[in-house]
Order: C-alpha cells, then structure tokens, then sequence
C-alpha cells in the first residue's frame, strides 16, 4: 500500500449529510475508507473500459440435470481457456450446481465469455464481477 495523502474536499452540506448516513449504513469506519472505497471502483471501471489487462470471477448457478448443459459449459469454457486461471464446481444440492470461473484478460474477452455462459439454456443466475490486477493503483 502507497502512503497516505490528506486532501480537502468541499461538499454541499445535503450530500455530506446523506453521504454519512450511507457510509454509517455500510459501516464503514471512516469517511476516508468509504471515499477512498468509492475512487477506487470508478477506476476499475475505468480500467476495464480502457481495454487494459483485467481480472474478474463469473458465478453461476445452474440445474446440472438440464438437457446438455454441463458439456456446453465445458465447452464455451474452452473456447475460451486463455483468459480462464482456474475454476471451482461445488454441489449445492441433489441438482443445483454453482460454478466460478475466475478469468484474467481483456475485458472484451471476458465479458464475451461471461455473456455465453449466462446465456446458456439452464443457466438460473449468472454474475461477473469485475476487478483489475491492482498494478495501476
Ligand atoms: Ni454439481
């Protein structure tokens, strides 16, 4: 971690004042931690619209019983095994599956490989979640 810097902000005293509402609702320490917290997700964001290297995990949840669907799983997932580190497969129950998929690439690539496997018929919840290699922070 980078030294500390203190800075001052100005900010209308209605924004403040919800701002310190949410952050006690969050329960976050400090408004330092939540400002700081909140930067940091617009610069992810921004790095995966910049194109860079990006990291990320892709949830799913799916019926495994569902007619062909763990082969076409297994098989998007090696369309695409470039950008896949590693996944993990645990049994929720006598048929529901979660699967992630944790991807590190281009954030075209992974959001590709992320629509796919959500769009696969059986597929009941799907989620991507972003976040970068840290190196630009
Ligand atoms: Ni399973």
């Amino acid at each position: 971690m980078s030294r500390l810097k203190r800075f001052g902000v100005s900010i209308e005293e209605k924004v403040l004042k919800n701002f310190d509402s949410y952050i006690k609702k969050k329960k976050y320490p400090t408004r330092s931690k939540a400002i700081s917290d909140l930067i940091v997700k617009e610069l992810v964001k921004h790095e995966w619209l910049k194109g860079n290297t990006v990291v990320g995990v892709i949830s799913l949840v799916y019926n495994h019983h569902k007619r062909d669907i763990v082969e076409k799983l297994t098989d998007i997932q090696h369309d695409f095994y470039d950008v896949i580190i590693s996944s993990q497969h645990i049994h929720l129950d006598h048929n529901n599956c979660f699967e992630i998929v944790i991807v590190r690439g281009k954030p075209d690539k992974i959001k590709n490989l992320s629509e796919k496997l959500a769009g696969t018929k059986g597929v009941k919840y799907s989620n991507l979640t972003a976040a970068i290699t840290g190196k630009n922070i």
